[in-house]
């Protein structure tokens, strides 16, 4: 007999905390501690209800490179921010573990090879589930000695392109955007018109995907429908906009030249603290290329609607894959910064 309890995690889990590590099965009414998610089934964490729980959702359309971020910050995280930030990132069950190293790490690190293209949560439904991990800051205590100051469980959540063109995939397939403490929406610069225009002269462009602005709207709808927040009041959840593959852009200099702070190493790992005065210069800089490549309706949707956001740029690979899925060297750019953006909007970072 398989005493469940029944938490529902994938979109109401935030606001139903029992703080209960056991309860009553109410079958056979022996004491049990597992906690199923009523939604997609899986086994929750023995954390969950614990501590805070924040989903980071990453979006975007297909090919912005969403699956090779997950793969390369949750890497950058495990082996340099937890050093210098003093943390770290245990992953919360087996299934993340395996999943981290099949789908994501081994590709990628040690067969480099570019990733699979990412299944529809319609068909595969490991999609609809998160990578679980705590990540649990150390420091002091008065008396010197060592101690847990904080844990969080971190959920991020992948998806596929195509579940994200149709407000109703989306709503089934991706409900935990809605309940998301962090959305990082990725946006393919060579997916810009104006861009395209401009490289087009020598180099192969891949095909267009779906426009960020329609993803960016549909994301909005469902943030209102979920969340029952009327059209006039603004989102809560802080938006992440961030520019993927910036290593495209290197032969042209007219969109970020060598002086553009977006040029330079993340400062924040390597000095081990936030460095603030670096938001307000990325994000100048990426509002600008923008707005003068055919990103304005974009960026204005996203200025009006939510009530915190800010524009990153980074490059996952650091350099296009060779020839059609080899990658030469990994030399992530910038990964951290969105992300570390979110973590001191939701006051886990200072
Ligand atoms: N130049 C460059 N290409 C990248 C980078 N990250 C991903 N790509 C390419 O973009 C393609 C789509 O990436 P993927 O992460 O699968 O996109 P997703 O559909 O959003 O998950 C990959 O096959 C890579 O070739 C990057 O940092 N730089
Ligand atoms: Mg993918």
């Amino acid at each position: 007999m398989v005493h469940d309890v029944r938490f529902k995690c994938c979109n109401t889990f935030k606001t139903k905390k029992t703080g209960r590590l056991r309860v009553s099965c109410p079958t056979c009414h022996k004491e049990t501690s597992r906690r199923i998610c009523p939604e997609c089934s899986a086994e929750l964490p023995y954390t969950w209800g614990q501590q805070k729980e924040h989903v980071i959702s990453i979006i975007g359309a297909k090919e912005s490179g969403k699956s090779h971020y997950i793969a390369v910050l949750l890497d950058k995280i495990m082996k340099q921010m937890s050093l210098n930030f003093k943390c770290s990132l245990q992953a919360l069950n087996d299934e993340t573990i395996h999943r981290y190293r099949e789908d994501f790490y081994n590709p990628i690190y040690k067969r480099k090879e570019t990733l699979n293209v990412t299944l529809s949560g319609r068909t595969n439904d490991m999609v609809k589930k998160p990578l679980l991990y705590n990540l649990s800051f150390y420091g002091k205590d008065f008396w010197g000695r060592k101690k847990i100051s904080s844990v969080i469980t971190l959920a991020f959540f992948d998806t596929a392109g195509e579940d994200l063109n149709n407000e109703d995939t989306m709503s089934t397939v991706n409900k935990y955007i809605y309940n998301s403490s962090g959305i990082i929406l990725l946006l393919d610069p060579l997916q810009f018109t104006d861009v395209r225009e401009y490289l087009k002269r020598g180099s192969s462009i891949p095909q267009q995907n779906t426009d960020p602005y329609e993803i960016l709207t549909r994301t909005i709808n469902i943030i209102h429908k979920g969340q029952d927040i009327p059209a006039q009041k603004l989102i809560d959840i802080p938006l992440a906009v961030t520019l993927s593959k910036l290593d495209a852009l290197n032969n042209a200099d007219i969109m970020f030249d060598e002086s553009s702070v977006v040029k330079h190493p993340s400062p924040h790992i390597a000095k081990g603290s936030l460095q603030e005065k670096e938001f307000p210069l990325i994000y100048q800089e990426i509002r600008t290329f923008l707005t003068n490549f055919g990103g304005s309706n974009f960026v204005s949707l996203a200025e009006s609607k939510f009530q915190k956001h800010s524009f990153f740029g980074i490059s996952a690979l650091g350099k296009s894959p060779q020839g059609t899925n080899k990658i030469d060297v990994v030399n992530p750019h910038r990964v951290e910064d969105p992300f570390l953006w979110l973590l001191s909007k939701n006051k886990i970072l200072k």
